[in-house]
């Protein structure tokens, strides 16, 4: 999850609920909040989060979840990598390895992104990301963190 126009910190604790209480899902874990520099054209601070939900819907299914809780929150797609009130983005999905023309599965930058890494290894610090193979843990390690720090420990 991110945010980095409007009310941040409430838009991203307000997604999360509409998530959990969404047909289908089941909210198992979340991160704390963490701020984190902005990748891409200069813009604000990205806060992020990671969320870890079981499931019924397949793949497909619960994207188009997260496109409807992205334009529910007043999401307009401008620039690419440019502020957005609310990204959601599905970054795996059990062991799946899935390319379609709109999603794909495991995102396919997730391994060089603090801001995604340093939020799933607080939740799932043992799931294998399958393309690498290795663990959020070990992928953890391989980035730079510097710019991620700890915003609330309670969502
Ligand atoms: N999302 C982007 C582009 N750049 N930078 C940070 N820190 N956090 C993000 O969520 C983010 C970004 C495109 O989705
Ligand atoms: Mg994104
Ligand atoms: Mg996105």
């Amino acid at each position: 999850m991110g945010s980095n126009l409007g009310d941040s910190y409430a838009i991203l604790e307000a997604a999360l609920k509409t998530l959990a209480h969404s047909p289908g899902i089941i909210l198992q874990a979340q991160s704390p909040i963490y701020q984190t520099a902005a990748v891409g054209p200069p813009q604000p601070d990205y806060l992020n989060a990671c969320a870890l939900f079981s499931t019924t819907l397949e793949p497909t299914a619960f994207l188009e979840t997260l496109l409807r809780t992205e334009a529910q929150f007043g999401r307009v797609r401008r620039e690419r990598w440019g502020p957005r009130l609310l990204d959601l983005d599905l970054l795996l999905f059990d062991d799946l390895i899935l390319q379609l023309p709109n999603l794909q599965i495991p995102h396919p930058r997730m391994t060089e992104r603090a801001f995604v890494l340093v939020p799933l290894n607080n939740i799932a610090p043992d799931w294998i990301e399958p393309v690498s193979q290795k663990s959020i843990a070990q992928l953890v390690r391989q980035v730079d963190c510097s710019s991620v720090r700890v915003l609330s420990s309670k969502f």
